[in-house]
């Protein structure tokens, strides 16, 4: 008898702990997403998409970003660089063709395909676009960043020209769209060559300054190995501090990419300038030397500082 009353007592107290911890849990989860909802507040619905689906935690304050590792739920994978396999996450990077005349103008063709083969052509927007490009060669020379136009049937296409013979890595950067409405984010990446004589470029010293375009661009920060740090990026003109323009709904687009293979880091931009700097997170996996490209827009043209970063 006793036992039977001391097991209703244990049930009941189970379902009082199930109710507060279930309220505990609302309370949290109402917190966690109107933290979201704020960072995104000023940048548009899809930031809100990118910020929701990324299923990972930021420092306050962080707006849109980047997912520049292998999916959307990189609680772990956000301390792996990405971009060094042609297919991740069931998504597969095919190029219609991959040859290219070094010099000559052409045009990269190619799709996203799904598990079972399907060209994918749904994606979500992130950071204004539904796909990101980014070419650079093997020895991290000739940096671009490109947006193409997709075809109905899913066949993106953008003009492309590899400047100098070698072999040269291209990575998609996209978030796709299941049929269920699930939502992945991808970086995906794949070799071009340019037939010829390649002459390989040693990396730059490392630098915290460097110039183009007739500005100066400086940054602060002490990235580690192992930890997400913020990285602030100055941008002088010849009359002082250059006003910065918002460019793909940030102040600034940094891509970071690791000697040796080209692996592709995590960046992730605060939407509003901070004391008139773009402010960046910026996850370094191991040792190893980097190459960063910032995109900062001024005057409506966009410029891109480089960097080499040293990790001890
Ligand atoms: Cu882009």
């Amino acid at each position: 008898m006793s036992d039977q009353v001391s097991a209703v007592a244990d049930r009941s107290t189970i379902r009082l702990a199930l109710v507060v911890g279930g309220l505990v849990l609302a309370v949290l989860l109402g917190f966690g997403l109107g933290r979201l909802n704020g960072g995104g507040t000023g940048g548009t619905a899809t930031a809100g998409v990118s910020s929701s689906t990324g299923g990972h935690t930021h420092p306050p304050g962080t707006g849109v970003h980047d997912h520049g590792a292998v999916t959307g739920t990189d609680g772990q994978a956000g301390a792996e660089a990405g971009g060094l396999s042609v297919s991740s996450s069931g998504y597969t990077f095919a190029p219609l063709a991959t040859e290219f005349p070094a010099g000559q103008p052409g045009q990269l063709r190619f799709q996203v395909r799904d598990a079972q083969s399907r060209p994918v052509t749904r994606f979500a927007v992130v950071h204004d676009k539904p796909m990101h490009l980014i070419v650079v060669r093997r020895d991290l020379t000739g940096y671009q960043h490109l947006h193409p136009t997709m075809a109905p049937d899913g066949t993106w296409s953008v003009p492309l020209t590899l400047a100098q013979p070698g072999v040269w890595r291209a990575y998609a950067d996209f978030t796709a769209v299941a049929d269920d409405g699930g939502q992945t984010a991808v970086t995906v990446g794949v070799d071009l060559v340019a037939p010829g004589g390649y002459q390989p470029r040693p990396l730059p010293k490392p630098a915290t300054s460097t110039t183009v375009d007739g500005f100066t661009v400086s940054y602060q920060g002490s990235p580690q190995a192992g930890a997400t740090v913020p990285l602030t990026f100055r941008v002088d003109g010849a009359g002082g501090v250059a006003a910065l323009e918002r460019y793909l709904g940030a102040y600034g687009h940094l891509v970071a990419l690791r000697e040796g293979d080209l692996g592709y880091l995590h960046v992730h931009p605060e939407l509003e300038l901070v004391d008139g700097q773009v402010k960046f997170w910026l996850t370094v996996p191991d040792p190893g030397r980097y190459r960063l490209y910032l995109d900062f827009q001024v005057g409506a043209n966009v410029h891109t500082a480089e960097f080499t970063l040293t990790i001890p």
